[in-house]
This record gives structure tokens, C-alpha cells and sequence, in this order.
């Protein structure tokens, strides 16, 4: 008997996201059944038993009867569990080292371009002028993460090796050496008032959208050595209220933030958030997904499953990560 066929839902936009490149690596990692794209093949949708998924449609899914699990080809799983015809099978999301440590290096980058004022230091350059400030170590200032799973935690083991005050907030306390933990709606204003930088690596769910606003921005610490707190979201677009963003940054109640994500994407080229002085943009790429690497880790866990072993990284649907 033939092995159920993967089929794979991705719509292309960037690189990254080529249908073609998805194709090629998942079929040399599955040489044993039908890997098929729904762009560019025809096919019976009752040999489908897995999906890989980025972005799909809604309703797209509902179109597998023989469905057994969907595995999404991130971390963040929101644009999924949106869907009202989402099938009733195991949702299964990346968590791996290769994306781990690209969110890492994107966290760590930014945290220390706020604390080294690089954006002073490169406006100080286009003038040719010379004209160093005051330098505080890391140890001087109090870093806190927003989502203390996968990667929140190596994030915070990494700033806390540099020096940093490291301290997290999530659903449930943890218990990471080193780090301080606060934790559910009562944890979050110690939290915020003990932060100079932000750091959002929250899941986007019904508790979470909109959280990154005037009314949390405004309990931030303001005795902090960078003069003012700073903000970064690698998390997802929705956690953020963009209009309150400028308004804070114009009104001194944020000194700077660094945008991965945003309520929209691609970013509309007329938002005032392309050229505003202390805002950092990037594309949605702070932590991309790598082909090669997630293609394997796919097909070990379709492997696994075949072979009655559990999923691995499984949501839950009605915790919405
Ligand atoms: P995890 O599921 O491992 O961690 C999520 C964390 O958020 C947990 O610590 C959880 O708490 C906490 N959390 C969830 N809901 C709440 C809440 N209501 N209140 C407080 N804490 C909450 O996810 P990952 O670390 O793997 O990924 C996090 C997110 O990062 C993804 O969902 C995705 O949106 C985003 N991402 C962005 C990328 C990019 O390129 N910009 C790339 C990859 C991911 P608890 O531990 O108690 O359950
Ligand atoms: C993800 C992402 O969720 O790329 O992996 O945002």
C-alpha cells in the first residue's frame, strides 16, 4: 500500500518561502511517497495524509479528508489556528536549534545596538564628528523578556552571559538560573517597572494581541542608565499597537524600538514607521526558517508518528501555542 502523500501549502512572497526550493528538499527527504505542492501540481486530495504548511488559506486545509497532522513550517502558529475550518488533527510547530539561535543572534544584536547607541554613534559618523558619550557595562542594565519558552529562554541565557539583568515573564513561573521570573496579568507590573529594554518573544493569542501598547509601555522603568525604555518585538505584528508606537516614541515615553514584525506585512511603504529616527525595521526575518533543516525534521516526525511515537512540539489548539 502507497504512504499517504504530504502535501504542501505554501504560497511563495519572499525567498524564503519559493515553493519550488520547499519541493526539492522535501522530496529528497521523503523518497518514499508523493510530496506535492498546491501551486504547482494536481492531485487527489484523499492521498493526503500530512501538511506542511505556511500561511494557508482559509478553509485550504479543510480540503484533505484523509488528514492526519498538519505540521507548520514556524514557530508561530497563529495564521493556523485562525482558520474557522481548521481539521481536528495534531498541529505540530519548528522549535529547533537552527531557528533557536538565528532568534538569539537577532535578540542580542539588537539589545546591545540600543545599549552600545549605535544609531548615535552612526548619526555622530555621517557629521565626522567625534564625540563620545558616557558608556554604561551591560551589568547596568535591566533586560526583560516577554515569553520565556523556547526561544525567550535562550535569549536570556545568552544577554545574561554578556552581563545583562535578565528577567522574564510568562504564563507560568520558571525556574532558570540567573534569570528572575514573573509571571500571569499579577507578575507584569514588577516586571515591566524592573525593565530598561523590552524584548517580545510572545505566541500572538487571543491574551496576548494588542498587549504591546501606550498602557504597557508607560510602566516601564524610567530611571534606567539609556535615559528611556526601548522596545523590541520579534514576536508577532499583532501584539503590537503601531499608532501607539509613534505616539509613545514622539512623546519621550519610549526612547527607541526595533520592529521585526507588524500588524500588517509587508509593511505598507507609507507608514511613518519606515523613516522615523528611532525605529529599526527588518522584514520578518529575525529568525528565518531554513528549508534543509525543517524539511528533515518533518520527516522525523512523520517517521515517528508512522511508528506510534508522539509528535513532537504539538500545539494546544485552546491555548493558541
Ligand atoms: P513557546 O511556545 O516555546 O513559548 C511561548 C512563551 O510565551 C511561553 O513562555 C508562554 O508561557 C508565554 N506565553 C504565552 N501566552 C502568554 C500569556 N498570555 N501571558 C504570559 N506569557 C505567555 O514559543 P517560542 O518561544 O518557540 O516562540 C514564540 C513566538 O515567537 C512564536 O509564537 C512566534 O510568534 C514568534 N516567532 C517569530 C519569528 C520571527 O522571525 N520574527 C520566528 C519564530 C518565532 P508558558 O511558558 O507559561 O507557557
Ligand atoms: C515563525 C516565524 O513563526 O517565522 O517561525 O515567524
Amino acid at each position: 500500500m502507497s504512504k499517504g502523500a504530504l502535501a504542501l501549502l505554501i504560497h511563495g512572497g519572499t525567498d524564503n518561502w519559493a515553493p519550488e526550493r520547499w519541493k526539492t528538499r522535501f522530496k529528497s527527504e521523503l523518497s518514499d511517497r508523493a510530496v506535492v505542492s498546491v501551486v504547482e501540481d494536481r492531485f487527489d486530495p484523499r492521498t493526503v495524509q500530512y501538511a506542511a504548511v505556511w500561511k494557508p488559506g482559509a478553509g485550504e486545509l479543510a480540503a484533505f479528508p484523509e488528514l492526519k497532522v498538519i505540521f507548520n513550517l514556524g514557530a508561530g502558529v497563529d495564521a493556523v489556528l485562525s482558520d474557522p475550518k481548521l481539521p481536528r488533527v495534531p498541529l505540530v510547530r519548528v522549535s529547533d536549534e537552527d531557528l533557536t539561535s538565528r532568534m538569539t543572534e537577532y535578540v542580542v544584536m539588537h539589545t546591545l545596538m540600543h545599549h552600545r547607541q549605535q544609531s548615535y554613534l552612526d548619526a555622530c559618523q555621517q557629521r565626522r564628528e567625534w564625540a563620545p558619550r558616557m558608556q554604561w557595562p551591560a551589568k547596568a542594565v535591566r533586560v526583560g523578556i516577554l515569553g520565556m519558552g523556547v526561544l525567550g529562554q535562550h535569549a536570556a541565557h545568552a544577554l545574561r552571559a554578556l552581563g545583562f539583568q535578565v528577567a522574564g515573564w510568562s504564563r507560568t513561573a520558571k525556574m532558570v538560573d540567573g534569570i528572575d521570573s514573573y509571571a500571569g496579568p499579577d507578575g507584569l507590573p514588577a516586571f515591566l517597572a524592573r525593565t530598561d529594554i523590552l524584548i517580545c518573544l510572545l505566541p500572538l493569542t487571543p491574551q496576548t494581541r494588542g498587549l504591546l501598547s501606550r498602557g504597557l509601555f508607560a510602566q516601564l522603568a524610567r530611571d534606567g542608565v539609556l535615559g528611556g525604555p526601548v522596545v523590541i518585538n520579534a514576536g508577532r505584528g499583532g501584539l503590537q499597537v503601531e499608532t501607539d508606537i509613534l505616539a509613545c516614541l514622539n512623546d519621550g515615553t519610549l526612547t527607541a524600538v526595533t520592529l521585526d514584525v507588524f500588524e500588517r506585512e509587508p509593511l505598507d511603504a507609507d507608514s511613518r514607521l519606515w523613516r522615523h529616527p528611532a525605529v529599526k525595521i527588518s522584514p520578518h526575518n529575525a529568525a528565518d526558517t531554513d528549508p534543509d533543516a525543517i524539511a528533515a525534521y518533518v520527516a522525523s516526525q512523520i517517521r515517528d508518528f508512522e511508528a506510534g511515537r508522539p509528535l513532537r512540539n504539538a500545539v494546544d489548539p485552546d491555548r493558541g501555542y
